[in-house]
């Protein structure tokens, strides 16, 4: 058997970044393989869903008032259980979770990093065998090495994040992050049940051809946004217009192809939900790191996603995400 000694896994990749930096302790690297390890249990149970009795409702409804699903409960219960054995979080907050945990033990509490995570993202799509994911991010804790972690470790602006990433289970799973450093993409090798590296450094193109948005909103938007939408479906040599519309409405698969190829996605406000969908800590913080670290941009509509301050850990932001070029273009609708 010939072994590509070429390829790394995430932890090869992870301890070679360490080598950059001499004084670095290695927890990092070590969160990162907590969570690497959590989503190859989550995936394995993704990929028989259609098989066992894990579809379906949990019977409970989350904090937001939504139906939990089985597999939301399970990925949740995996990601919290690596991340509280490991050695290197202090605490978790998760959308699962109607408030942060901090795990109170002496090695946790000497931990430097809290982790925020949406267990299970686009959870509504399981049923039907669609694509779903994970996202992550972390913080360097605020509160004293030594003592338990508390909200305000929590309740940092997206700028403070050292690391986000998001697992998409799809037609193959991949573990993407992104330090401040850059963006890298790994491919789970079901052959040897590693993540190996396969989206080296990744760059999100300045201008792409997608447009994604849930178009079922579409008399709930703004004006602006209604413009800027119609303005996308137009022929238009400067921008390549019209552009081509894709919505899965599983954010992390969405986002993860408009990342590659270039593109912009939108959860604006809508009558109905004036404070938009999905959840600055969970959804829309890692996901603008990422992007950012990528060479793209992220708002609220208003300002930078990365600098809001948040006041409550599920807060929900509009949300406007993707390539440069083109969200440069919507900014200039947004502003009129
Ligand atoms: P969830 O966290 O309950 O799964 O909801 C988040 C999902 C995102 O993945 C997706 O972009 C969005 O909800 C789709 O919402 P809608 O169906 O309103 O377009
Ligand atoms: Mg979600």
């Amino acid at each position: 058997m010939v072994i590509n000694r070429r390829i790394l896994t995430l932890d090869e990749f992870t301890i070679q970044q360490m080598r950059a930096f001499p004084h670095a302790t290695g927890e990092l690297a070590s969160l990162l393989r907590d969570i690497g390890l959590a989503a190859k249990r989550v995936n394995v149970e993704v990929n028989k869903a259609g098989l066992v009795d894990i579809l379906g409702d949990a019977g409970a409804v989350n904090v937001q008032g939504e139906d939990v699903k089985k597999l939301d409960v399970y990925a949740n219960n995996q990601f919290m259980g690596v991340l509280k054995h490991g050695i290197s979080c202090a605490g978790i907050g998760s959308e699962e979770l109607d408030d942060f945990i901090a795990f109170d033990d002496p090695v946790s509490n000497n931990s430097k990093y809290v982790c925020l995570f949406d267990p299970l993202d686009g959870s509504g799509n399981i049923d039907v065998n669609v694509s779903i994911g994970t996202i992550f991010s972390v913080y360097r804790r605020v509160s004293p090495l030594g003592t338990p972690a508390v909200r305000e470790d929590f309740l940092q602006a997206g700028i403070h994040q050292v690391a986000a990433g998001y697992i998409v289970y799809g037609s193959s799973t991949m573990l993407v992050y992104a330090t401040r450093r850059g963006v890298n993409g790994f491919t789970l090798d079901p052959s040897i049940g590693e993540f190996s590296l396969s989206h080296p450094d990744i760059k999100c193109p300045d201008f792409g051809k997608i447009y994604s948005v849930n178009h079922g909103n579409f008399f709930q938007y703004e004006k602006s946004v209604q413009d800027y939408i119609q303005q996308c479906q137009k022929k238009n040599k400067d921008t390549g217009g019209p552009y081509t519309q894709r919505y899965i409405g599983s954010m992390v698969s969405d986002l993860h192809r408009n990342l590659i190829k270039g593109g912009i996605f939108m959860y604006p406000a809508t009558i109905d939900k004036p404070k938009g969908k999905l959840r600055l800590l969970y959804e829309c913080n890692p996901f603008a790191f990422i992007l950012e670290v990528a060479g793209g941009k992220a708002t609220n509509g208003k300002q930078r996603v990365l600098d809001i301050v948040p006041t409550e850990l599920h807060q929900r932001s509009p949300l406007f995400i993707g390539s440069k070029g083109m969200m440069e273009e919507l900014e200039t609708y947004l502003k009129a």
